[in-house]
């Protein structure tokens, strides 16, 4: 058996990761891949409704550092899930990941490798898809300013420090400006068809 095809999809807030995700899995339903999909932060489990309560209440005080281990923490949450899904042949999609992670707390001014530590062993993604607005602004796009960290001069920062991966083998930029939903869903499948096969050709040289 394949193992599965783990793909993230990344961005700063409001680029269309959850409305791409979504549509991602209702295809491979439809093109019969057996496909989870996982947002992070998972807001449901124990620690994720304490992020949840950090990012929507900003009464609510946590240190820089504090709130980092906590977002790496509700991965390692889903850690086993994610790896045994993988070996059970399914495709796992992730809205939002590691990469998250080291992007909004490095831009607070933690130090990069600092951020990276807590999410070493983490499964590592075949494919990261990151949604980018090259020229147009996601501060224009509807329900932005609603959380914590949806402030357009952070995510300038936010952007920078998520910059910092796009040389790593799994990475893939989106361009996103002025493309409908059904563009960039369009850009997305053709990625994670090149990644499926390349899976598949793996499995056939060594059976
Ligand atoms: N965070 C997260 C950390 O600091 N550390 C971490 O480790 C992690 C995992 C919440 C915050 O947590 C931070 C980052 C975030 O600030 P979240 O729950 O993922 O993270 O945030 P959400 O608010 O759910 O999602 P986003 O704000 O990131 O939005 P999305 O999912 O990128 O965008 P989406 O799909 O909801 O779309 C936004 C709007 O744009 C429209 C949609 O219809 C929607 O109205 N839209 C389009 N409009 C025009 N053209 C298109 N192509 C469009 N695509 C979508
Ligand atoms: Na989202």
């Amino acid at each position: 058996m394949t193992r599965g095809v783990l793909i993230a999809i990344e961005g700063l807030d409001r680029t269309g990761k959850t409305t791409q995700t979504s549509r991602l899995l209702e295809r491979l339903d439809k093109s019969g891949v057996d496909a989870t999909l996982i947002k992070f932060p998972e807001r449901t489990t124990p620690i994720g409704r304490i992020i949840n309560t950090y990012l929507t209440d900003k009464a609510f005080e946590l240190s820089d550092q504090s709130a980092h281990l906590l977002f790496s923490a509700n991965r390692w949450e889903l850690a086993e899930k994610i790896r045994n899904l993988l070996e059970d042949g399914k495709t796992v999609v992730l809205d939002r990941y590691v990469y998250s992670g080291v992007a909004y707390s490095s831009a607070k001014g933690l130090p990069f490798d600092w951020c990276l530590s807590p999410d070493l062993g983490l499964p590592k993604p075949d494919i990261v898809l990151f949604m980018k607005f090259k020229h147009e602004d996601n501060v224009t796009r509807e329900g932005f300013g609603e959380e914590r960290y949806e402030v357009a001069e952070f995510q300038q920062r936010v952007k920078t420090q998520f910059e910092k991966f796009q040389n790593e083998d799994n990475w893939k930029t989106i361009y996103v400006d002025n493309k409908s939903i059904e563009e960039v869903g369009e850009l997305i499948w053709a990625e994670y068809e090149v990644v499926a096969r390349r899976e598949r050709e793996a499995l056939q040289k060594f059976t």
